[in-house]
């Protein structure tokens, strides 16, 4: 049994504990092992650091955390001088805080007719408890605050409800971790890590030298693979909630039918950043995208807010058509939005029709990248912890398969999670979003850079020829 702490809630103890990756074993819990203060000795003595989680019938989650290993004297404090309180969730909310130890001399308490006492303010139980209908618990110790921690203005009611009615106490052993193997590397995970992508791509515009005001990046790909929530992923981070500017979702109406050349902003009063995300109509087997109207988008005919009509196909006679397109309306780069879900099954046809565009993209000398979506429902450690995503096999073998069917280098094969269901932005999601967004800025750039150099072949061609 894993026991209940939530990926989250781990992730939350390493901060206050401030450590990089710990790992947390269930060593003792209520539910599993029984209320009994001589099982708890049994199981939890001798562990080193360990972490005591109580869960209240409130929703209330908290605890305490010591360094030094719980034994069964018959009552002797110990010294800890990085002891601390905790709360994780209040009333079923997520609301951390941490109460440091203020007298470590009293830290701890080893009793061995009692569970964990942490100072004079958290004695939880003695004996041995029996469960309650309802699988609940009532614990027989006592809380008193403000005595050896530091409990801030933190009342008796915020910290633990001021309630003895538990559904589980659970023993977790803190080690250090063992880092597990990572295929790809991406420079760390910490908020300072996604503050300074941010920042790269905030700061990010063309190279000079070619008049480019903005990079523009065509989303390609089969209805419902997530393209128009990729853009609103990236929207969201820097918008700093989740947003929904481009409707997105599986029933009919919701189904994208406009080519919209999206801006992405902090606010309506900041200066938008310095590239376009194109979402156009899904690739769809009988109909949608097909290689003429691709030809128009990539060339920049096609206006922003063009309406797709299934029964008349784009054309120079179209409203709006833009005749002669600068390099400001082109396509830079195409990223293929695949969903990670279905891409291994894809049908035949699909896939004809996906690497016709993809020819035609070549043809154009563009560059391409794939993003594969959905890979939270694709591996259940990523959906808990997308910081996992390098270390799942289960991703690699995908990347590893889109980039044999599509024929593309493993490095332009990008996988994401798109925000849907959330309400709050997450650093983990953002981060992988945002070096996803990165690797396709550079891949624009690989066609800027093929441009400036055929300029500056042409200029020199002209100025030799004028020297002669
Ligand atoms: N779980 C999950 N769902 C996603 C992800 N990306 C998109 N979706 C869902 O897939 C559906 C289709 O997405 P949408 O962006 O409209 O696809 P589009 O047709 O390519 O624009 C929507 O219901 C999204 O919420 C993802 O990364 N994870
Ligand atoms: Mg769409």
């Amino acid at each position: 049994m894993a026991g209940k702490l939530s990926v989250v809630d781990k992730k939350q103890l390493e901060c206050f504990i401030q450590a990089d990756q710990k790992q947390f074993d269930l060593l003792y819990s209520f539910t599993r092992d029984g209320a009994d203060a001589s099982t708890f000795h049994q199981l939890c003595d001798k562990k080193g650091p360990t972490v005591t989680v109580i869960y209240n019938t409130q929703g209330t989650v908290y605890g305490g955390f010591t360094e030094n290993s719980w034994t069964s004297e018959s009552g002797v404090y110990v010294r800890d001088d990085h002891a601390f309180l905790f709360r994780l969730q209040h009333n079923g909310d997520r609301n951390p805080a941490k109460f440091p130890v203020r007298k470590p001399e009293y830290a701890i308490r080893c009793k061995n007719t009692h569970g964990p006492i942490f100072g004079a303010d958290i004695n939880t139980f003695e004996g041995a408890l029996t469960q309650e209908e309802d699988s609940q618990f009532t614990l027989n110790g006592e809380f008193t605050y403000h005595n050896s921690y530091d409990m801030r203005a933190c009342s008796i009611g915020q910290f633990s409800n001021d309630s003895l009615t538990i559904t589980d106490l659970e023993v977790y052993s803190v080690s250090d971790a063992v880092p597990l193997p990572t295929w790809r590397q991406i420079g760390g995970w910490k908020k300072q890590n996604l503050e300074h992508l941010k920042n790269e791509i905030d700061a990010w515009s063309p190279p000079h030298g070619i008049g480019l005001k903005t990079a523009n990046i065509l989303f390609l790909g089969p209805v419902g693979a997530g393209k128009s929530s990729f853009f609103n992923t990236i929207s969201s981070i820097f918008r700093g909630h989740v947003t929904g500017q481009a409707v997105c979702g599986s029933a009919e109406q919701s189904i994208t039918s406009k080519y919209r050349m999206y801006r992405v902003r902090g606010s309506a009063l900041t200066e938008p950043l310095k590239f376009r995300l194109c979402d156009t109509r899904g690739i769809e087997e009988n109909q949608g995208m097909d290689g003429t109207e691709l030809n128009y988008l990539l060339a920049g005919n096609v206006p922003n807010g063009y309406q797709f009509n299934p029964s008349t196909p784009i054309s120079p006679d179209t409203t709006g058509f833009v005749s002669s397109p600068t390099l400001n309306h082109k396509i830079h780069c195409v990223c293929f939005i695949m969903d990670g879900t279905t891409v291994s099954v894809m049908s035949e046809k699909m896939l004809e029709k996906i690497k016709a565009l993809q020819s035609k993209v070549r043809q154009k000398g563009l560059s391409q990248v794939v993003l594969i979506t959905k890979i939270d429902k694709v591996c259940s450690n990523v959906e808990e912890d997308v910081s996992t995503v390098f270390q799942s096999d289960t991703i690699q073998e995908l990347v590893d398969t889109v980039s044999n069917i599509l024929g593309i280098p493993r490095s332009h094969v990008l996988p994401v999670k798109n925000y849907e269901k959330e309400i709050n932005v997450r650093d983990d999601v953002s981060l992988l979003a945002l070096h996803s967004l990165r690797q396709i800025l550079r891949a624009s750039e690989d066609f800027m850079f093929n441009l400036l150099d055929m300029l500056d072949d042409e200029r020199e061609t002209k100025g030799s020829d004028s020297t002669e």
